[in-house]
């Protein structure tokens, strides 16, 4: 008999309507409903309106009280109810990851926009048009899975392509270096950026003692660390940063031809970043900004895009460049390689369960698929071991890939039988290999294929040597690359973002030696992190290989590629008693019409008499501060205006505003509000007309007013 809609609760079953937490009744005897005509048990997971059972199947007849001697006597051992939901609880937390503990994730696809059956083979770039499901994890690296989104740190970006011939995972990050060329560095690089070991903090923060002491003595991190003092460590959402495969990775063609690549996402709603200080009050007021960012984003059907683009070059190409493409401190500028752009990321799907998919899942570098392959970057080489190694501490089983979010959608056989947690039940005897079972006409299972996965074949000779390569001793070149491809106001956010972090080291000898190396990076750059610490400028530090100039990168640069829309921006709109309803509401169309959230706030979120009507806020002022939001507008009264003057949640959203160098609409009667804050008027200080046009993009020139940079 199949299991009623809608459960019937105990007391309806016997028909007496007395809620079982208020008397401590036993449960009923009511008859419980045959379930064994539902199948098996992958069938009979959990659904809405189901009766309450164990995880063996035993139906619940009271969630409400323990099993007692007596009405207020001692819990009996014998009550497996409650202990089997108190095991299950004790042991709901798995092993956070080492390392991008905290992170969030959608589902989508991949969609071929230009087919490159003349580089690989891999089947998702065989058809313009071909989708492949995808599921991207975003996270940050050093904080634990319940620290906050925006702290200044390099972003995780993952993506499993379940394509049909098995799971390619393209496990990068957003900044396209590394800090370390060589993966037995690893341990020691997590140590020392993560909270000091006998003091427990600084949590999610790279401003502390060991983590500059680490780097300042490993010169190969200087490009990651300048990537990590400049804006793009602290990205406005998951939806507006770019993405890297970080290593050289070859592509293999159908004729076994191979050719070096780079792999680059590039965000469709363009780069966009924080200002620190906003950044910093936005741990305040919201520890899930980007977690919700992406949510309320895929929920609205505002699905994030990204656009893949690969540098693809040969050996020859290789040998020109004065660095060496294996190592993973490195990047190739764009001026050099362009990039090819052969598809695109649509993210349109939140995860149904955070803990099945997003804390399960399992990113691998070594899943990769026919007509792509490792290169030998001793980075990646150590990463092809790490990940599967991990996964077996933080998910218990070797058997982690037959969780849904890892197994692969195509069909998947082999002859690894059991472990732990085995969910399949492979028929017959068939788990060894070669085997002529099929002769006694017995299922032989699964045998290898011709068009399996093949490692390129490559030429490798040399003594066994534990050392750094040679080509692999520039430390300072492209870390100047990076800098000189700034605009002026991008050098002096990270020229202050190195002063910031450094004024949180205590030990003056690291400080020193810290700016020692930015002299071999620019001159500039060092005097100008000296100044803002009061530091004697110490003896550049002597390079291995002497750092060489190259050509400025454009697209380096956030400010530079500044992509001028609404889309994906949200605009706060505070009203309060009085306002224009007409107004208010034409602004909301406006905002909308171009592509913008509007989000309104007012003192009060009930509901506010307003001129011409009455109006619900989104959101009350002193839980929406204006950090939350792109642009602000003001549309009040001049009453309200000076009732807000003396409201410090008022006066700080519209000081904050002018500080992150957001646009501000307002209407005359907000005057009072604005001089209380402080604000002089410039192009980004406008009537409410113009707002849809000028919320698109930051004030920069405003800076040095609001702020003493390096
Ligand atoms: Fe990771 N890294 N990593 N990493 N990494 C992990 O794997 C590791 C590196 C990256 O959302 C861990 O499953 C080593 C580079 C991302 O689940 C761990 C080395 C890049 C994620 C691990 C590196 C990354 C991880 C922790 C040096 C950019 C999150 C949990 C050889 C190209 C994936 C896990 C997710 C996670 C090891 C360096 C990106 C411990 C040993 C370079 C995006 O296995």
């Amino acid at each position: 008999m199949p299991l009623p809609d809608v459960a019937p609760s105990p007391a309806a079953l016997v028909g007496v309507p007395v809620p079982t937490h208020l008397h401590g009744r036993q449960g009923t005897m009511a008859p419980i409903p045959d379930k064994t005509e539902q199948g098996n048990a992958g069938e009979t997971q959990q659904r809405g309106g189901e009766t309450l059972t164990t995880n063996h199947g035993i139906p619940f007849s009271d969630n409400q009280n323990s099993l007692r001697a007596g009405h207020r006597g001692p819990t009996l051992l014998e009550d497996f109810l409650l202990r089997e939901k108190i095991f299950h609880f004790d042991h709901e937390r798995i092993p956070e990851r080492i390392v991008h503990a905290r992170g969030s994730a959608a589902h989508g696809y991949f969609e071929c926009t230009d087919p490159i059956p003349e580089l690989t083979r891999a089947s998702l770039f065989a058809r313009k048009g071909k989708r492949t499901p995808a599921f991207v994890r975003f996270s940050t690296v050093a904080g634990g899975a319940g620290s906050v989104d925006t702290p200044r740190d390099v972003r995780g970006f993952a993506v499993k392509f379940y394509t049909d011939e098995g799971n390619w995972d393209l496990v990068g990050n957003n900044i396209p270096v590394f800090f370390i060329q060589d993966a037995i560095k690893f341990p020691d690089l997590v140590h020392s950026v993560k909270m000091e070991a006998d003091r427990g903090y600084p949590q999610a923060a790279s401003a502390h003692d060991t983590f500059w002491d680490f780097v300042s003595l490993m010169p190969e991190s200087l490009h990651t660390v300048i990537w990590a003092m400049s804006d793009r460590a602290i990205p406005r959402s998951y939806r507006m940063m770019q993405g890297f495969g970080v290593h050289t990775f070859k592509l293999v063609n159908a004729g076994g031809e191979t050719h070096f690549v780079k792999f680059h996402w590039r965000p469709r709603l363009g780069m966009q970043s924080l200002v620190w200080d906003e950044s910093a009050k936005m741990q305040g007021a919201d520890n899930d900004y980007h977690r919700r960012d992406l949510y309320e984003a895929i929920a609205a059907g505002d699905h994030p895009e990204w656009d893949l683009g690969l540098q693809i070059f040969d050996q020859e190409l290789a040998d020109s460049l004065p660095w060496d493409v294996l190592d993973a401190t490195k990047i190739i500028p764009e001026e050099i390689v362009p990039l090819r752009m052969v598809g695109r990321l649509v993210l349109d799907r939140n995860p149904d369960n955070f803990f099945a998919e997003t804390e399960q899942v399992a990113f691998l570098p070594s899943n990769i698929v026919p007509g792509i392959d490792f290169s030998d970057d001793p980075l990646l080489q150590g990463r092809l071991f790490s990940y599967l190694d991990t996964q077996k501490s933080r998910l218990g089983t070797t058997n982690f890939h037959q969780i849904p979010v890892n197994a692969p959608k195509c069909p998947f056989a082999n002859m690894m039988r059991d472990g732990m947690m085995q969910t399949q039940v492979p028929k017959g005897r068939a788990n060894y290999e070669p085997n002529s079972l099929d002769q006694a006409g017995e299922d032989p299972g699964p045998r290898a294929s011709a068009e399996g996965f093949a490692t390129a074949p490559q030429q490798v000779s040399g003594d066994k040597l534990r050392i750094r390569a040679e080509s692999f001793g520039d430390h300072y070149s492209q870390p100047r690359l990076f800098w000189r491809s700034q605009t002026e106001n991008e050098q002096a956010h990270i020229a202050s973002a190195f002063v910031f972090e450094l004024s949180k080291v205590g030990l003056d000898h690291v400080r020193s030696r810290v700016v020692s190396h930015l002299r071999n990076i620019d001159e500039d750059l060092a005097r100008r992190v000296a100044a803002g610490l009061a530091l004697d400028l110490p003896k550049a530090a002597k390079p291995f290989r002497k750092p060489v100039d190259i050509e400025p990168s454009d697209a380096l640069s956030i400010q530079k590629n500044w992509q001028q829309t609404l889309k994906g921006r949200k605009v706060g709109i505070l009203f309060a008693e009085g306002t224009d309803k007409a107004e208010l509401d034409g602004l909301v169309a406006a905002v909308e019409k171009a592509g913008g959230t509007p989000f309104t706030i007012a003192p009060k979120v009930g509901g506010i008499p307003l001129s011409g009507g009455e109006a619900r806020a989104d959101g009350q002022l002193a839980g929406s501060p204006s950090v939350l939001f792109d642009a602000v507008a003001l549309v009040l009264t001049e009453q309200a205006a000076q009732k807000l003057a003396r409201d410090g949640a008022a006066v700080g959203f519209v000081m904050d505003a002018f500080a992150h160098l957001k646009a501000i609409g307002h209407t005359p009667g907000a005057q009072p509000l604005l001089d209380r804050a402080g604000i002089e008027p410039d192009e980004g200080v406008t009537d409410l007309a113009a707002l849809p046009k000028t919320a698109s993009r930051r004030y920069w020139d405003r800076e040095p007013k609001v702020r003493d940079l390096a």
